[in-house]
Parts: C-alpha cells; structure tokens; sequence
C-alpha cells in the first residue's frame, strides 16, 4: 500500500541523507539540477460542496470526542499490519479520549506534541433506518493533517494527502442502517522532501538508543490531527455534485449577472430521457426573489439581476459583503424535483493591471495580515469562538484583507469573509519549497487544483497565492513556477496570480510568471536587527527594483517585529512594544511614499497574532510578531496600527473614522465651540 512506498521514501531519505555525509553536499545538488519537469496532469477534484441541508438533503455531524492511540514511532504501520481497523481500537490497546476538531499535540501532558507518524482515531455513530431508502450517503473531512487513511466498518474508504483541505467518499454500500458503525482514521503527519510543505524526517541518536526527529524550515508548528469537522450527508441517488458560479456587473455597477454551471451525479431517473435540467432562483438579503431562470441542456444559465447590490470589501462601501442567496433546484425531465442545494453568491468584478487591482471597477489598497490558524491546546482545530473574535479583532482595527498564511483555512472562515467583506490572498499550502522534483511539483499543483475547487465561488477570494517563500533562485525554480502560475491560471482566469516573495529581487526567477509581485522582507529584525533608521529608504528601493524588474503591481506581504507583550524599552529596543511600534511607523512612511508612485497597492503586517513554532532559540514559546497576543489581545502596536488603516479607509475610500479611535488628550485649541 501507498503508506509502505512513503516510509519506503523516508527509509530512501534517512540513507540518502547518510549517503550525504559520506559524499558531499556538491553531489546532491548537482542531481536535482538535473531533473527535468514534466507537466503532467493532476487529478480533478469532485463534488466536495459545502455540506447543508435542504429539503432533499440531511447533515450530521460526527464532531465530538473520538478514542485515540499513537503508533509506536520505530513501527508507524503497526496497525495497518495488525488490522487495528477490523475492530474497536479500544481492542487492539488503550485509547485515551481526543476531541475532533482540534489538532492533538497539546491535548495531553507527554511527549504526543512531538510524535512523529501515525495516529489512529475511531467513534461509533448510528446510520438512521430511513437513510437506507433512496439515499446516497457520503463521509467528508473538513481537513486532516497531513495524510489520512479511512475506514468505514473496517473497509477501506478513502486516503488523502495534503493538509488543510477537504475530501469525501461515499459509504451508502458500507453502512448498516438503522445500526452501529464505526469510523476509524489513521492520520500521519510526517513531511519529507516530497510533501507540501516539505520537511526532514532524520533518526538520530538518543539516551535510549535511536530516535525519528521531524524537522522543517518554515516557521509555524506543525500541528496535526483531524483538524475541521467530519460531517455524514445524504443526498438523492442522483444529485447536485457541484455548483460553479462567476458574477459580472454592468460599467455602472447597477446590473449583474450570475452565471452558474451544474454537475450532477447519478443517472437520469428516466434512462431513456436524461435531460435533466437545473432552476436557478436568486434571492436578496431581505428573501425576495430577484432573478430566476432555467439552464440549458448542460446545465449552464445565467441570472440578470437589477438594481444590484455589489459585493465589496470593508470599508469601500456602506454595505460590506452584500450576498445573494442561489437556490439550484435539480429536475428530471418530467419536472420531478431531484435535489435542492442553496449557497451564497457576491456579485462583483476583478481586474487588474501592471499598475492597479480593482473591484468592481475601483481601485483597491489592501490593508492586512498574514495570519495563521493556530490557538492554545486546539492548535489547528477549528474553534468558531476563535474565528468570531478574529474577525471582530479584523474589523476593529480597520483591516479590508488577510493572506492565509500559509494554507488553506477552514471553510467556514471563508464563508465568514464573504460575509464581512474580508478580501482573501488564498494561499495554496506550499511554504520554503525547495529542491525541485517531479513529485513535489504533482502534489504542489494538485494542492492548488483542490483549493481552487474548493475556493472558487467565494467572493471574498480576490487573490490567488501560489506559494510563500519558495526558493526562486534555485535551478528549476523558472521550470517549476511557470508550471504551477500555467496550471493556477488554466483553472481560474478571473483572479490574478501572486506569490510572496523573499528571494532578492536580483536572484528571483519565479516573478514574471505572477500578476501581482508580493515580497517580505524584515528590516530592522532579520536584517539590520534594531537599526530603525534603516528601514523606510530600503522598503522604498526594494518595492521599486521590483517593479522596475517586472513592471507589476506590487504589495509588501510581510513585516514586523517579534513582541513581548508587556516589555516595554525606551528608546525601543528589540522585543520591546515601543521596538514594534516604531518598526510599523517606519514602514508607514516608506509605503506612502510608495503610493504616491501609483503601482504599490498594499501592506500586510506579519502576524495578526502570535503563533506557536518548533522549538528554536530564536522563539520564545512561540513566533510573537503577532499585532495581537494569541489570546487575542491588542498590543501597543494595534492601536497604531489601527489609527493607520482607518486613515488609509477614509483617504481611499471616504469612510469615516469610529468614535473611539482618537483618546481626548486636550483641547488643541479646536474644540471650543465645537
Ligand atoms: C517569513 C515567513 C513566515 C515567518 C516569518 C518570521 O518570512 O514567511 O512564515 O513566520 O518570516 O517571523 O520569521
């Protein structure tokens, strides 16, 4: 099995790594020079609709608490060999409770958090009786991190490589209606040289003999486990397997159009006359019916709307993240009613330009984060607490975007950016990639074709990015990105293309194949550590050389300063508040000056909020460049930050300032006879 052929790899790697050694570095690299590319095709994700009911559909949710065991590290396949699936894990040795979603690491009080390889879960859940007639059933994985193995009733359903992202099967045929089942997942979380992200498993001596160590280059820890909700769903025999939706609005912004194309799964209810045919009704916030219509013979139409309320982002308008209601009735022939499945539409338009990125024909000037999905003991694990207070931190301080840092978010996030008008860069999970392979670049465009799938119809999504920090200097790199921006592009032409850049813009290779140059880069902290006064002209001359080398548009997507809450240092000193206070300020000036040039068209402090790493003399219990503390509390820095982007709001887009933005201080003279 697939699993064998991996550890197989990581056997390859831990003896080629000795190999190494032995030889030299220089042999190594002159092997993957080498290689060549192929572009080859990568497979097409299906179905995958957010899971909701209607009336020809039921949800259920398996969130709960699940039993657990780790694997023996020195012996990950254990239990694929001994069938631990055939039964109860609780069978095959103790288990201890684990909740789902979350990731494990910082659940109990050992060693898990640092476990290497695989883990198994497993829970019981009743099939009702009355699913066993005319239904199709279907098991969906939010996200798993980083490879899982599933099991329904000790059959095998499903596998799935690549974290952050979701997958399903059908189980109709493995399920006892009516009865107990049981779920049972094997989750690895072993990265190597060819997963994305990558990483190093190496063995290495230990007090007790040899041990598997886990390493990586990018800098967030690597959490694991089932991270997002397992939902059951049923759905009619034949049904509504996808909805793709795109929007156009007229030069005035007064009247839009949805264009919709349905896929069905199934076969036609009247096998002699397949022509089913889908109704596609659109309703406003307030439920009245706008626009309705009926498909052709594929199952395409399109939806004239009046009076439009576009979609746009925080800020730019009164009425942010304005979303129409899709209903898309499936019928047979005979206008029976198949299947009914509703979702949420923005109408609105991108362009963009080598100078300027615009919605709805206005400019735009992004204002936001690089963020992460992390927390205290849930790690990864989606927690909708969490996700209600970022956003109410986002729109506190002012922000109009964030870049999911540095892989795809949960779904629901997602759908709440719709909603608030939060403009998404959807970052694909490659970070650091380097050494490029065959391999790596199958999986790499495969994580951009499942979260392209997955992402399309998200009007919050303006931006799509293709990696963060990869290694564009290197050989191949120009091979490697054009295949991965050609394969990002032939799958969504209606939003540009970026990747967040470190390389020095004398040594990139991988730029001219993007729409929208981002770069990161940290002045007064990883280079020049504490020079304040070396920062301003540097960003300036960085941001131009990038746009006179590619003649694009260009965004700073990464700066900041590491924080101690509560440290205080006058005059700033590293690590103090003041310390990042000032970088920030610094950068204000260097990105108005920027402006001014036409073609800079954002800012992303780095990070929203701290974030947990490896262990690492450079981390003090974690990354703590956060603006927030990761109990999502403001820093100094925030309340700068926050006077800067509602500055920036009312500038660019006339909105006006929230009352408790300036504290009295004094009169100044102006007050008097206000
Ligand atoms: C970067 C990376 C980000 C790190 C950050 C840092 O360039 O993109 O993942 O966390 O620097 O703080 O070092």
């Amino acid at each position: 099995m697939h699993l064998k052929i991996r550890l197989k790899c990581r056997k390859y790697e831990i003896w080629a790594i000795w190999l190494f050694s032995f030889v030299s570095g220089l042999f190594l690299l002159h092997f993957s020079i080498a290689l060549i590319l192929i572009n080859k095709e990568v497979p097409q994700s299906r179905g995958m609709l957010y899971p909701r009911e209607s009336e020809t559909r039921e949800v259920r949710s398996l969130d709960g608490i699940w039993n657990f065991v780790r694997s023996d590290q020195a012996n990950p396949t254990q239990g694929v060999r001994e069938e631990w699936y055939s039964k109860d894990l609780s069978k095959s040795g103790p288990t201890i409770p684990m909740p789902v979603p979350a990731s494990y690491n910082d659940i109990t009080t050992d060693n898990l958090r640092d476990h290497v390889g695989t883990v198994w879960y497993d829970r019981k859940f009743f099939a009702p009786r009355s699913w066993a007639v005319d239904q199709r059933v279907w098991l969906r994985f939010g996200s798993v991190h980083y490879e899982a193995y599933v099991w329904v009733n000790g059959q095998k359903v499903v596998k799935h490589e690549i974290g952050h992202l979701p997958f399903e099967a059908e189980v109709t045929h493995l399920l006892k209606y009516g009865a107990e089942n049981r779920v049972t997942v094997m989750c690895d979380n072993a990265l190597i040289q060819t997963t994305v992200p990558q990483g190093r498993i190496t063995e290495l001596p230990n007090d007790e003999g040899m041990t598997i160590v886990q390493s990586y280059t990018f800098d967030f820890f690597n959490y694991a486990g089932i991270h997002r909700s397992v939902h059951l769903y049923t759905t009619p025999k034949t049904f509504i397997e996808e909805v793709v939706v795109t929007t156009n609005l007229s030069k005035d912004n007064v009247g839009g159009e949805v264009l919709y194309s349905v896929k069905f799964n199934g076969s036609a209810i009247n096998e002699a006359d397949n022509a089913l045919y889908v109704r596609a009704q659109l309703y406003d916030r307030e439920g009245k019916l706008v626009a309705n219509g009926t498909s052709d013979a594929q199952l395409s139409g399109s939806l004239q709307v009046d009076n439009v309320n576009p979609w746009w982002p925080y800020l730019m308008h009164p009425e942010p993240g304005y979303l129409y209601q899709l209903e898309v009735k499936l019928h047979a022939s005979n206008d029976e009613l198949l299947d009914v499945y509703r979702l949420k539409v923005g109408l609105r338009t991108l362009s963009w330009s080598n100078a300027t990125f615009q919605i709805n024909g206005r400019p735009v000037y992004f204002r936001g984060f690089g963020r992460h999905e992390d927390a205290d003991v849930r790690g990864k694990g989606l927690d909708n607490a969490l996700m209600v207070r970022d956003f109410n931190l986002l729109k506190w301080i002012g922000a109009n975007a964030y870049r999911t840092s540095h892989y795809p978010y949960s779904e629901e996030s997602m759908q709440f950016a719709d909603e608030h008008g939060i403009m998404i860069v959807d970052e694909c999970p490659s970070v650091d990639a380097e050494n490029y392979n065959q391999e790596l670049l199958g999986k790499h465009k495969s994580s951009l074709e499942q979260l392209i799938h997955r992402d399309r119809n998200h009007p919050s999504v303006v931006m799509w990015s293709i990696a963060n920090e990869p290694r564009t200097r290197e050989m191949n790199a120009d091979s490697y990105f054009q295949l991965v921006a050609n394969l990002t592009r032939s799958l969504d032409k209606t939003r540009p293309i970026t990747a967040a850049i470190a390389t020095p813009w004398t040594d990139d290779k991988a730029g001219r194949f993007l729409d929208i140059i981002s770069f990161n880069r940290y002045n007064a902290w990883y280079s020049n550590t504490g020079r304040l006064d070396m920062v301003t002209k540097k960003v300036v001359e960085e941001a131009v050389a990038w746009n006179k080398k590619y003649n694009k548009p260009v965004i700073m997507a990464e700066y900041g300063a590491d924080t101690l809450e509560g440290l205080h240092l006058q005059p700033a000193y590293v690590w103090s508040e003041e310390f990042q206070t000032e970088v920030f300020a610094r950068h204000f000036k260097a990105f108005d000056i920027l402006r001014k040039k036409g073609w800079f068209i954002g800012e992303f402090v780095w990070n929203f909020a701290d974030f947990k790493t490896a262990q690492s003399y450079t981390r003090v219990g974690g990354n703590k460049k956060g603006v927030f503390t990761r109990a999502r509390q403001p820093k100094a820095s925030a309340h700068l930050l926050r006077k800067r982007y509602f500055a920036l709001a009312r500038e660019l887009d006339d909105s006006s300032f929230p009352e408790d933005l300036f504290t009295y201080i004094a009169d100044m003279g102006k007050t008097e006879n206000a």
